[in-house]
């Protein structure tokens, strides 16, 4: 755990946190700040600070991605569709500094995005 770290305290629940979806490795919970009807962040309970500190043998990938068709159905977002986004660093506009996927349905999405 990082001490400084927003996502940490909340996947240490230092910070009450209304989970969507919780195992021993991954926690999901609705964005603060929705982007879309439905906007859920499912990170690592680890502290990895982006894409790019995740090793290729790592399972973190598949742990974090896996849960998706689970969290998709029961947010009713599996028939009509979703978008996963991970925001790398400055120029994605990376804003919290701990591994993050956003999961966004319940309207349209236009491409390429902003
Ligand atoms: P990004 O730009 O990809 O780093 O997105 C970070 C997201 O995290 C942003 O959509 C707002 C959300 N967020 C920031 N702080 C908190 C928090 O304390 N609780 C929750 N639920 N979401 C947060």
């Amino acid at each position: 755990m990082q001490t400084d770290c927003i996502f940490c305290k909340l996947a240490a629940k230092e910070i009450p946190v209304q989970a969507i979806y919780e195992d021993e490795h991954v926690i999901a919970f609705p964005d603060i700040n929705p982007a879309a009807p439905t906007h859920v962040l499912i990170i690592p309970k680890q502290h990895v600070a982006n894409l790019l500190e995740v090793s290729p043998e790592s399972p973190l990938m598949a742990q974090l991605m896996g849960v998706i068709p689970r969290i998709a159905a029961q947010l009713g977002l599996a028939e009509e569709g979703f978008r996963v986004v991970i925001n790398t660093k400055e120029h994605a506009g990376q804003t919290v500094h701990h591994l993050h996927l956003h999961l966004l349905g319940g309207r349209i999405m236009t491409w390429p995005p902003g």
